[in-house]
């Protein structure tokens, strides 16, 4: 009987160094010091030894239990404040983690270069003006030189709203507002959203725009070709060249398109690789502004005296220039608003 609980307690001792978790100690202890345990399966058996021998059977068993029972008390509380320190560090906030991170949003493509073209402007002394995106067709034709029904009127896809009520196909309007309420010199730029029934890979019908004018006396060509050939350097170098050819709107006389050399062959309408160039369509040259001296009835139609005033006008289209200046071959791409596309600027 002494051999068998010696053997009892030894299997025990040996198998709980093998124990890793609580689980297994509850096994461990069903195993021994259950209902059906070993060590109590001996100890009911003490009914069946010579009652003389008992009580150090007895004792021997209560030595081991005991034994057994500290043993398994001191296990289960290292095994518990492991478990404890485990979930502490699973759950905890680690205070040395690099923080997340703000991802920063950038400013869309034709609002940057919307902004350098005002701000050239701006630098050059002119002032900015807004008004209206539905117009009327006074102010979006009429005071501008174009009558109804006039074949000129074919140069602007107009979306109506109702007879005379329009969306702007031009930001000129606004010039006119301005020129209505103040005197010159006058020294503005229109900058907007204008809209027109057109849409494949080169027009959109919303695109934006940046106008302007200088009204003055003694305000001549000269003026306006200085001022734009600095616009033009500033956009797109000082060794660019720029040419004014003759060109007709009906209100501005002279009337003028300014272009620049092309940005992808250099000018020569042919790429190093003797490809031609399609930016320029082997022309050498790119169409980026319209403009002139404002018509004189233009005036008359604001009561401004002509022989008193001069003043130049001009208006380019900020899509036409993003996509020459970063090389896009499709507006739409402006419009899609997929991040793949917006994020390369
Ligand atoms: C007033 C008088 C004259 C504005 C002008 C242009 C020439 C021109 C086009 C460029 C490309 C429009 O975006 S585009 O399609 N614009 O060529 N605009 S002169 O002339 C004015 C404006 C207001 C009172």
């Amino acid at each position: 009987m002494v051999e068998r609980i010696k053997a009892v307690e030894d299997e025990a001792i040996s198998r709980l160094n093998e124990i890793k978790n609580l689980q297994e100690l509850e096994a461990w202890r069903i195993r021994y010091l259950g209902k059906k345990g070993l060590l109590t399966e001996l100890v009911k058996n003490l009914k069946n030894i010579p009652t003389e021998d008992r009580p150090h059977f007895g004792k021997n068993l209560n030595i081991t239990k005991n034994k057994l029972e500290n043993i398994i008390k001191e296990k289960r509380v290292t095994l518990e404040s492991a478990d404890k320190e485990k979930k502490i560090k699973s759950s905890a906030v680690d205070i040395t983690m690099p923080g997340k991170g703000i991802k920063r949003g950038k400013l869309h493509p034709i609002t940057q270069v919307m902004n350098e073209v005002v701000d050239i402007f701006l630098r050059l002394g002119f002032s900015i003006a807004d008004g209206p995106d539905i117009e009327t067709d006074y102010y979006n034709f009429e005071a501008l030189n174009i009558p109804k029904h006039h074949a000129s009127r074919d140069m602007w896809s107009t979306l109506y709203i109702e007879k005379d009520t329009l969306l702007r196909t031009h930001t000129s309007p606004v010039q006119i507002r301005v020129m209505e309420k103040k005197k010159p010199p006058l020294a503005i730029i229109a900058p907007g959203k204008v809209y027109r029934r057109d849409a494949d890979v080169t027009h959109s019908t919303v695109f934006h725009q940046v106008e302007g004018f200088m009204v003055d006396k003694n305000i001549t060509f000269a003026d306006l070709k200085g001022t734009l050939t600095a616009l033009l350097h500033a956009i797109f170098g000082k060794a660019k060249r720029v040419r004014f050819r003759p060109s007709y709107f009906p209100f501005t006389e002279p009337s003028a398109e300014v272009d620049v050399e092309c940005v992808n062959c250099g000018g020569k309408g042919k790429l190093s690789n003797g490809e031609s160039c399609r930016v320029c369509k082997e022309t050498g040259w790119l169409e980026i502004l319209g403009c002139g001296m404002i018509d004189p009835n233009v005036f008359k139609n604001l009561k401004y005296d002509p022989d008193k005033y001069s003043g130049y006008a001009f208006g380019m289209g900020i899509e036409r220039i993003a996509m020459l200046k970063f090389g896009i071959s499709d507006i739409r791409l402006f419009f899609e608003n997929d991040l793949r596309f917006l994020k390369q600027f």
